[in-house]
């Protein structure tokens, strides 16, 4: 017997067709006979959310009126993926809306395509935002996750007809959008600029040029079977002036409307870097925008009508977790707020302040903490200038009393001194909240050891690791049906999805060749859905009977997709060189997705490298399909659920000791692929968990990256000592890929060769002895997937309800509603 524990549809299908019928007429105008897929996912949007209301309702009372202190996410980003499936399978409505919608005459599958997917994100940490609120509504916990609804998401990816990137805006509010309720009634003005004045009493106000106004686009979060229903609020920027009426009666009608211009541009745009600030003036306005409507909607939430709030149990009410430097502007905004606005003094404000916030640090590369110009502060937030001026001063006298050190001191400064001051914002969070975590163990010891050693020399108690996890829901059960079916069958019930670490009782049925056999069939099968989706939406013609190996991130250096393209060169050349024989080389289609910075330019050109590497090595004879390379452009969440349940084989070879942790590495080994990865982020701790046996490691670990950068790393060295390397990036050189033009891929050679930051060099050999214990497993296919199966039923730990039941207990310190 199967223990079924997911959670019941409050409809009938009879009900949920009515409802349909009811919302296509009233809402969307039309008979069920003039109705389209669009018009039905609408409808059914609808649906869904008429039955969610009571339950966001009362989850909303209940956090106000209780005494749980509810978690405020703030996040630059949420890549939340598409709604419709995701709300139906954590309410529960999932058949009842097939079966509706099939009785309608439509394909549910078409239904749930028209949904336009919102692209709040640029990767791994807006992704992460999502799972957790996924997974707090899940665990019942009361929450807001914060943010912005930007009118453009990050940029759409097209290639041109010489494989380079070009970016397209992504206008995915230009389809009637039924998730998002906009609610003017609550909106927030946000004030910039002007001066600061100093009353009679010695009280400063700051005495603002200009506003906007922030509305909320407020969306439901349903957990899975928890009967929560939580606010995920996206602040949208309207001009308080439509516009300018003076000016309007002199005829300048383009000058009458830039207030409203103006205003609007700060939720345009998302801000398409991962991992590199860009100093862009908008982008601290979008920051303290969307920061300052949040703090302001929290104390209306939380002392409905109050004039004057007790604010000294603010941080009993709701704690703020600072998603990365993005959000930190809200220590000194929650400080001014208190002060100038409620009239607390400092010390009091202090204590709140720090007591309310934390932060999550995600990165390890210097140039990815962001730093503001204090002059850029000064003109945009005057009054939140002199305050981080008075934290850096009292901070700086506070480490005066704890250390002698005065370097060290220095070196801590939050305001950096000279002619053009910086106001460091991770050292400003490390200062003004109660804890500090890192993202993966790994990266947790790194941030205490280098990033910011000298804060956790002082604060040691401040500093903790949460290792990231992703939600089951959406990477398991509506990803991969097949392999949820399996799990199920296997454990006997289908209660994994909310307690992931029973994947454990999978354990013994590896030893079971039936079972794994049926394994292997899920895999199989997704293999051949991957490959029709790609032929559909791509055009591309993948052999469900080859490796499907994938590397999908964001392209950066780092990541080393050049160390995967360069080996797979290397593999071509000793094809073209008749160095092995073609005919016993191992069918492989290998698989990249990846969107660069747009200003990135080795990033770019690394992209279309791989796509003229797909050109030639697709279209050459001598190859006879034994290996294949497919880019798929605009990498997203719905391409990830399609292609991460059709991997074999999954590629995290970033340079140990920079990948925070990553999240796709979690999301391919709870999916059964092999991972062939380093040890950095969190590849150390799946590696740990799968059992080393059951994981492809290579390469250079921490110490050795450090060792060989004290010593002088020299690629050149390299190049010269591995002939299939040489022959590699000689073959980039020589015009292979571009047409013969030699000058084409040449800044991208010459960086690997006098450059090569991140030592793809260095690793390249230890990366392609691998391949050999990768290719010798995959000829067996029992015992690959033995081992791939291992890794499901080991990788329970990585699930975003074990991330967030740490932040509850290491961080939060609060839980569940009642
Ligand atoms: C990413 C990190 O690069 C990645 O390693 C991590 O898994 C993810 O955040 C979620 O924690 N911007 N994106 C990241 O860091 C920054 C900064």
């Amino acid at each position: 017997m199967t223990e079924i524990t997911a959670p019941k549809s409050p409809v009938t299908t009879e009900e949920f067709t009515d409802r349909i019928r009811e919302q296509l007429k009233y809402a969307q105008g039309v008979t069920p006979e003039q109705a389209t897929p669009a018009d039905v996912y609408v409808a059914s949007s609808l649906v869904v959310r008429h039955y969610l209301q009571d339950a966001w309702f009362k989850t909303q009372q209940d956090m106000v009126n209780g005494n749980t202190k509810a978690v405020g996410y703030l996040s630059a980003e949420f890549l939340m993926g598409k709604q419709l499936r995701n709300a139906l399978l954590n309410a529960g409505m999932i058949d009842q809306f097939d079966a509706a919608v099939e009785g309608l005459g439509f394909k549910p599958q078409d239904v749930i395509d028209a949904e336009y997917e919102p692209a709040l994100g640029n990767g791994g940490l807006g992704r992460l935002a999502a799972c957790f609120i996924d997974s707090l509504a899940s665990l019942g916990v009361p929450a807001f996750g914060y943010g912005i609804q930007y009118r453009y998401g990050i940029f759409k990816q097209e290639f041109d007809k010489d494989g380079k990137q070009v970016e397209k805006p992504e206008y995915w509010l230009a389809n009637e959008e039924p998730w998002g309720h906009t609610d003017y009634n609550r909106s927030q003005r946000v004030n910039f600029g002007g001066k600061v004045v100093t009353k009679a009493d010695g009280s400063k106000e700051w005495q603002p040029e200009w506003s906007v106004r922030a509305v909320p686009v407020d969306y439901m979060v349903p957990g899975y079977a928890s009967g929560r229903v939580n606010t995920l609020r996206l602040w949208t920027a309207k001009s308080y002036d439509e516009f300018d009426l003076a000016t309007f009666n002199k005829s300048d009608y383009l000058n009458a409307v830039k207030p409203k211009v103006k205003a609007e541009d700060i939720s345009k745009i998302l801000y398409p870097e991962d991992s590199t600030p860009q100093g862009k003036a908008l982008r601290l306005e979008q920051q303290y925008f969307f920061v300052s409507a949040s703090i302001h909607d929290a104390i209306r939430v939380f002392y409905p009508g109050q004039d004057k709030p007790d604010l000294t149990t603010f941080p009993d009410k709701i704690t703020f977790q600072l998603n990365d430097t993005h959000p930190v502007i809200g220590i000194p905004e929650l400080m001014r707020v208190l002060i100038d606005e409620y009239g607390y003094d400092w010390n009091t404000a202090w204590d709140i302040t720090t007591r309310t916030f934390n932060y999550t640090c995600h990165t390890l590369l210097p140039e990815a903490l962001e730093v503001w110009p204090a002059k850029l502060i000064g003109e945009l937030l005057p009054r939140h200038l002199e305050i981080i001026k008075a934290i850096n001063t009292n901070f700086l006298a506070e480490l005066a009393t704890k250390t002698r050190d005065k370097a060290k001191i220095d070196r801590m400064r939050i305001v950096t001194e000279g002619d053009n001051p910086q106001v460091r914002m991770a050292y400003l969070a490390t200062a003004g909240g109660s804890h500090v975590n890192g993202v993966a163990a790994l990266h947790s010891e790194l941030l205490k050891d280098v990033t910011l050693r000298d804060f956790s020399d002082i604060y040691p108690d401040k500093f903790t690791n949460v290792t990231n996890g992703v939600t089951p829901r959406r990477f398991i059960r509506l990803a991969n049906p097949r392999l949820s079916a399996l799990i199920t069958e296997g454990l006997g019930t289908d209660r994994w999805l909310s307690d992931l670490e029973l994947l454990k009782g999978l354990e013994p049925l590896a030893k079971d060749d039936e079972f794994v056999k049926k394994f292997a069939a899920v895999k199989q099968a997704n293999k051949e859905d991957f490959a029709a989706y790609a032929k559909r939406e791509y055009g591309f013609e993948l052999d469900p009977n080859t490796m499907f190996n994938t590397m999908v991130k964001r392209l950066h250096e780092y990541k080393r997709q050049s160390l995967k393209i360069l080996a797979l060169i290397a593999k071509y050349a000793d094809i073209k060189s008749g160095k092995v024989n073609v005919d016993d080389v191992l069918p492989r289609t290998v698989i990249f997705g990846a969107k660069a910075a747009p200003g990135y330019y080795l990033a770019k050109m690394t992209i279309q490298l791989i796509n003229n590497v797909a050109r030639v090595v697709n279209n050459d004879p001598d190859v006879k399909g034994k290996l294949n390379v497919y880019f798929p452009w605009n990498y997203n969440v719905r391409l990830a659920q399609h292609l991460i349940p059709a991997t074999d084989l999954d590629e995290q070879i970033s340079q140990a000791g920079k990948e925070a942790s990553g999240t796709g590495n979690m999301k391919f080994a709870l999916n059964g692929a092999m991972t062939v990865g380093t040890l950095d982020g969190a590849n150390v701790e799946i590696r740990e968990r799968v059992g080393a046996e059951n994981f492809f490691l290579f390469g250079m670990t921490v110490d050795e990256v450090d060792k060989l950068y004290e010593e002088g790393y020299s690629p050149a060295k390299y190049y010269e000592a591995d002939p299939r390397l040489k022959a590699a990036i000689d073959m980039v050189s020589d015009g292979t890929f571009s047409n013969g033009d030699r000058n084409t891929y040449a800044p991208l050679v010459a960086d690997w060769l006098t450059k090569d930051w991140f030592m793809t060099l260095a690793d390249f050999t230890a990366y392609t002895e691998i391949q050999s214990d990768i290719e010798a497993l995959y000829r067996q296919p029992l015992e690959w997937n033995r081992k791939a199966l291992l890794n499901v039923a080991n990788s329970g730990y990585f699930s975003s309800d074990r991330s967030i039941t740490d932040y509850l207990e290491r961080i939060w310190h609060t839980g569940p509603l009642a």
